[in-house]
């Protein structure tokens, strides 16, 4: 947040009233913009503030006789709620008689709702406001980082990281000036994250002592992020007990093993008292799990629950559990069931603080996948839906790819029954719904961070839109996609660039708001996904994947391409979706045409719904993704955003990403053309 974002709360008189480390942290915010912006904090409630921002329970509230003058609007909202709890985190904003209102029950609420009103600018300073109430969706919002202590000989220091090394980690141990990590907390407070994971999911030999001996460097961290009320996770490795405790077997039945989870798990809540809890990748891509010791997932995750529960900590399972060692020649084998047939059948075996950790698509965060029937399938168990900020499949951060587009289709995704037997009920449940859960007490939202030690944080300048998106769609999934984006052109740029906002605004949105659909356009065609190089998961490579043990194929051959995931002659993946979608996509006569390919092998002459071939389809679609690619640079070059080191980054990457989106265009039309021997209706040049 540039300083220039709190010019409208700088400008005032502003009163906080309560108490509580985030109050203070709200009152140093504040203090801290007026000093910049000629405004003034009151030091009590006799003056007359433009702004006050109170705690429900402050004293000035409860006795009005102490400062009439002062707190009758606060009060009046607070009378106007009909005695209701504004609730955890939550906050009413209200405007009458020239003061403007924030009141939260608790002082994150507090820190939210200043926040907002920055978010609002000079808007929150005129006219009258009726009290609006704000509620985050869902009670934990979450990024995890795939961050290592150590440069990692292959995925180097972050895994699928683009913006430099870790945050948090330098030099095989915490980076001593934690400076970044407090600002990394701010910048996420304001967008409404309230969570953070400070290790990869992978846990490697050195951070799996973050658990034990390097606990005290997980608590520097949490003591930076606490006062914007972030709280901290840790990814462990569930060979832990044996890695760390030195005990023969990590069997989660074992009475050893549990006792050492509680004992452990007791040592960090007395360093780490407002501990998060516990991250865990198991069984999956190598990491260790409970099917060597023929137990089930349930087993695993309710050992560490219950290892955390006493805290009030939570675990965070991952359902992304799959064989990376299959047999490309085996065709029954389909990588996008896995999840669903290893955890449905586990619904209601889960601890009340367990939660089920679900990547949105059945397969890896792909361009496009179909939602992931996990997330239909488990009613009685708390479900977090994860997503990933960082661009490892979308153009990793060299390419401008706004994905709250995408992330806004797939949570509003559904409605969806509650049952599994293919019946549904009728409730009505959207992906968002399931993640937020019955009353905010769902497992939430969970992304990828895209945050390195990079000077824009994010390596492309544009790639933090998708990190401010991410938080605010996790507290409030119903925002759209370009009004989250104006926001953030609005805190980011409006205020440096001064004058009219409105030329760079209209270019950033030409720019962004389509640019997930032009990076499918010029990638991997209808959802059939991949086709990049193996390893680093950069550019194309149509055939990289096709013959390894990962389980991410095309299938094309001279007549057709795609896979047949139907009941009547493929995987049967179809089946594990509730009506009507099981049959919606089963059908290629109701299939949507960007899912095509997931779902079906088809004939390069099959007609989409839109009257154009599959081949032709390819061959348009990559010519225009170019196109747009080429207006994008254009459109940049003419742009002024108040900063010409940053015009020429952008720059740069626009250069990149052409050359990128060509290389694409013309290996996937060049594929096609050599396997179907089919010419562009259009005559245009396939290499
Ligand atoms: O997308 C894949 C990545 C791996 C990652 C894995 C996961 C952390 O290629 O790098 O490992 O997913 O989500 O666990």
């Amino acid at each position: 947040l540039p300083p220039a974002a709190f010019r409208a709360v700088g400008a005032r008189r502003v009163l906080v009233l309560g108490d509580g480390l985030l109050t203070g942290t709200v009152r140093a915010e504040v203090e801290q913009a007026c000093a910049r912006h000629g405004g003034a904090l009151e030091q009590d409630a006799t003056g007359s503030p433009g702004l006050v921002l109170a705690l429900s329970t402050a004293a000035p509230l409860a006795a009005p006789s102490a400062a009439p003058s002062v707190a009758a609007a606060a009060r009046e909202v607070l009378a106007g709620q009909g005695g209701s709890a504004i609730g955890e985190e939550g906050y009413l904003l209200a405007r009458r008689d020239g003061v403007t209102v924030v009141l939260a029950d608790d002082p994150a609420g507090l820190l939210y709702g200043l926040f907002h009103v920055v978010r609002l600018g000079e808007e929150a300073f005129t006219g009258e406001r009726p009290a609006e109430p704000h509620r985050p969706a869902a009670r934990r919002r979450m990024l995890d980082h795939w961050d290592n202590i150590d440069v990692h000989p292959v995925m180097g220091q972050v895994e699928r990281g683009y913006s430099g090394g870790s945050i948090f980690w330098q030099d095989g141990g915490p980076r001593g000036d934690l400076a970044r990590v407090r600002a990394y907390a701010r910048l996420l407070a304001a967008t409404g994250v309230n969570a953070i994971t400070v290790n990869n999911v992978n846990v490697h030999a050195t951070e799996a002592h973050l658990l034990t001996d390097r606990l005290g460097d997980v608590a520097a961290i949490a003591d930076e992020v606490r006062p914007y009320g972030i709280r901290v996770h840790l990814s462990v490795t569930f060979a832990s007990p044996m890695r760390l405790g030195g005990l023969p077997t990590a069997d989660p039945l074992d009475e050893r093993v549990r006792e050492w989870w509680a004992r452990t798990t007791e040592h960090v809540y007395a360093t780490i008292p407002d501990f998060g809890g516990y991250v865990v990748k198991a069984d999956s891509e190598g990491q260790p799990g409970p099917f060597a010791y023929g137990r089930s997932h349930a087993d695993g995750a309710n050992t560490l629950a219950d290892a955390l529960a006493p805290f009030g900590g939570v675990v965070h399972w991952r359902a992304f559990v799959y064989n990376h060692r299959q047999d490309w020649r085996d065709r029954s084998t389909d990588r996008a069931r896995a999840a669903h047939d290893h955890f449905a059948p586990l619904d209601g075996r889960f601890r009340d603080n367990a939660i089920l950790q679900v990547k949105h698509g059945p397969m890896d965060f792909q361009t496009r996948e179909p939602v992931s029937p996990v997330i239909a399938a488990m009613p009685s168990t708390r479900l977090a839906v994860e997503l990933q900020v960082t661009q490892e499949y979308t153009g990793q951060q060299r390419h401008v790819c706004y994905l709250a587009p995408m992330w806004k289709e797939m949570l509003g995704f559904g409605p969806w029954g509650r049952d599994t037997d293919g019946s549904g009920d009728g409730s009505g449940r959207t992906v968002a719904d399931v993640a937020a859960g019955e009353s905010g007490d769902g497992g939430g939202l969970v992304a990828v961070s895209n945050v390195g030690d990079d000077f824009y944080w994010t390596g492309h300048p544009l790639a933090q839109a998708n990190l401010y998106a991410f938080g605010r769609l996790a507290w409030d999934p119903r925002l759209e996609p370009a009004a989250v984006l104006d926001e953030w052109i609005d805190l980011t740029f409006a205020p440096a660039a001064g004058g009219d906002p409105g030329p760079l605004r209209r270019t950033l949105h030409a720019m962004m708001d389509g640019s997930w659909r032009t990076y499918e356009r010029y990638t991997a065609p209808l959802g059939v996904g991949f086709m990049v190089r193996p390893g680093h998961h950069y550019g194309p490579d149509v055939d990289g994947y096709e013959y390894t043990p990962w389980g991410t194929y095309h299938f094309a051959d001279r007549d057709g391409v795609g896979v047949d995931r139907t009941r009547a002659s493929g995987t049967g993946f179809t089946g594990q979706y509730p009506q009507p979608w099981s049959d919606v996509y089963e059908s290629l006569g109701t299939c949507p045409d960007e899912l095509l390919l997931f779902f079906h092998h088809v004939p390069y002459g099959h007609v989409l719904h839109d009257g154009t071939t599959v081949i032709q389809h390819i061959y348009d679609t990559h010519f225009a993704g170019v196109e747009e690619a080429a207006e994008s640079r254009r459109l940049w070059e003419r742009a002024e955003p108040g900063d010409p080191a940053l015009h020429a980054r952008v720059m740069e990457l626009l250069d990149e990403q052409l050359r990128c989106a060509e290389e694409w265009r013309d290996q996937i039309n060049a594929y096609f053309f050599r396997k179907s021997g089919v010419p562009d209706a259009r005559g245009r040049h396939i290499p």
